[in-house]
């Protein structure tokens, strides 16, 4: 199939953990193992806020969770611990643990001549792609490392299609997380919402995972 208008160039915009990968899974062992040393729990469904919000944001609303108070220096040394014990786990991660339709979408998006960028708040982001084996469909990578502001503010989509020259009308952006949504529409970008509609309001497009929709359908989010 081609790209009925060439003269538009197209780009996808993919977060990460929820999207492609669950990382969420990881994050969430982490953070429990950190919160269990300072005395106090949490639960899964506390855990579901943590997604799409970068490592201090996070810490932050965990040490809210159990009452506890850390000066910045503190706070800095126990991101750093849960961050050890990730990264741990993530780099055991294989190529088994790509979420359904992932490979088939990204390889079907370069099949068309469609750009891909990622647009991930995780600063572990180049080691997941890595074990996963996802590295090579990117054009772009903009991830924690490169961005200042944390989604919904849409800076870290708005980076993906500068650096892929492609305008902001054209880009299509697939988010399991509110704040994602919220950010591709800051941003003036079409969305998929990955996951529950009632979880990702004002994307254009709903799928329970990325097996869900193809490439003719998501060029007409854009050329209609
Ligand atoms: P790191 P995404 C996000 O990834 C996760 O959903 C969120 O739980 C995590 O805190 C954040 O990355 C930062 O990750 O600690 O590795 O920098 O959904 O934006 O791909
Ligand atoms: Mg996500």
């Amino acid at each position: 199939m081609q790209n009925n208008l060439p003269e538009k160039q197209i780009a996808c915009l993919f977060d990460l953990d929820g999207v492609l990968v669950d990382t969420a899974v990881y994050h969430y062992k982490a953070w429990k193992q950190l919160a269990n040393t300072l005395g106090f729990d949490f639960t899964e469904a506390q855990n579901e806020h943590l997604k799409g919000v970068n490592r201090m944001r996070s810490l932050d609303m965990i040490l809210d969770w159990g009452g506890v108070e850390k000066t910045e220096k503190e706070k800095e040394v126990l991101a750093a611990q849960k961050n050890e014990w990730y990264v741990a786990m993530i780099n055991k991660m294989t190529a088994a643990e790509v979420l359904p339709g992932s490979i088939d979408l990204l390889e079907n998006l370069r099949a068309e001549g469609i750009k891909i960028a990622l647009g991930s708040a995780s600063k572990n982001s180049s080691t997941i792609l890595e074990r996963t084996q996802l590295t090579h469909f990117f054009d772009a990578i903009v991830d924690g490392n490169v961005v200042s502001k944390s989604k919904p503010d849409p800076e870290v989509f708005i980076k993906g299609a500068e650096l892929l020259g492609v305008p902001a009308e054209n880009c299509i952006v697939f988010e399991d997380a509110q704040a994602g949504i919220d950010a591709a529409l800051a941003g003036h970008m079409k969305s998929v919402g990955v996951g529950e509609e009632e979880n990702l309001k004002g994307a254009d497009l709903y799928v329970k995972n990325l097996s869900q929709i193809s490439v003719k359908e998501i060029i007409s989010l854009v050329i209609r």
